[in-house]
């Protein structure tokens, strides 16, 4: 028989709901404060968010939207078309994105991406920590993604103290070899002014 997923489910209903969603994304800790988020935006107390919990939550996020985007916002997620983001609902809603390159390309926040992702990007992302740490802690593709950028990061890194290395090795050759030349001029004309004395 399938989990029925609930704000009160324990940690281990909601690992094995959907192991390959959630396996090793979020933390016990993490889960209960999703858990708590969730409680705090389901303002009636019904166990869902529905329209005006998600238009309170995203007002509380300071990003406030339209009546037409969170209906898109609830269509993006809502997995059993009843209209209202059930709390499984809203883990999938947080599932970090695929991490963009590193400069993160802001074209594909506009078209490509899904709603929520992009959600994700604008507000959620800078109110809840978790969603950061989420994305540190798993060990999924995500975070392969996110070393591999890290380390072409580093390595970008690297390759620039290289250069810089490079051009301050020349530029102290320089000028030394204008030091010497001066130094070099300087006896020639103490050598001059002695014969011509
Ligand atoms: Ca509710
Ligand atoms: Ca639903």
């Amino acid at each position: 028989m399938p989990i029925q997923l609930t704000v009160d489910s324990p940690f281990s209903d909601i690992i094995t709901w959907d192991n390959a969603r959630f396996k090793d994304i979020f933390s016990r800790v993490q889960i209960e404060q999703i858990k708590d988020n969730f409680k705090k935006y389901d303002q009636d107390q019904d166990g869902f968010l529905n329209n005006m919990d998600v238009k309170f939550m995203m007002e509380s996020l300071g990003e406030p939207k339209t009546h037409q985007e969170i209906l898109n916002i609830i269509h993006e997620v809502d997995m059993d078309n009843d209209g209202k983001v059930s709390f499984a609902e809203f883990l999938v809603m947080l599932v970090p994105p695929p991490v963009q390159g590193p400069e993160n390309d802001p074209s594909l926040l506009a078209s490509d991406q899904p709603i929520l992702s992009r959600i994700y990007k604008s507000g959620l992302a800078s109110k809840a920590k978790f969603f950061e740490q989420a994305i540190i802690d798993s060990r999924d593709k995500t975070n392969e993604n996110y070393e591999a950028i890290q380390s072409r990061i580093r390595e970008k890194k690297k390759i620039e103290q290289m250069k810089k290395d490079e051009q301050e090795k020349e530029r102290l050759e320089k000028e030394r070899i204008l030091k010497e030349k001066q130094e070099s001029k300087a006896r020639l004309a103490a050598r001059a002014a002695m014969f011509s004395q």
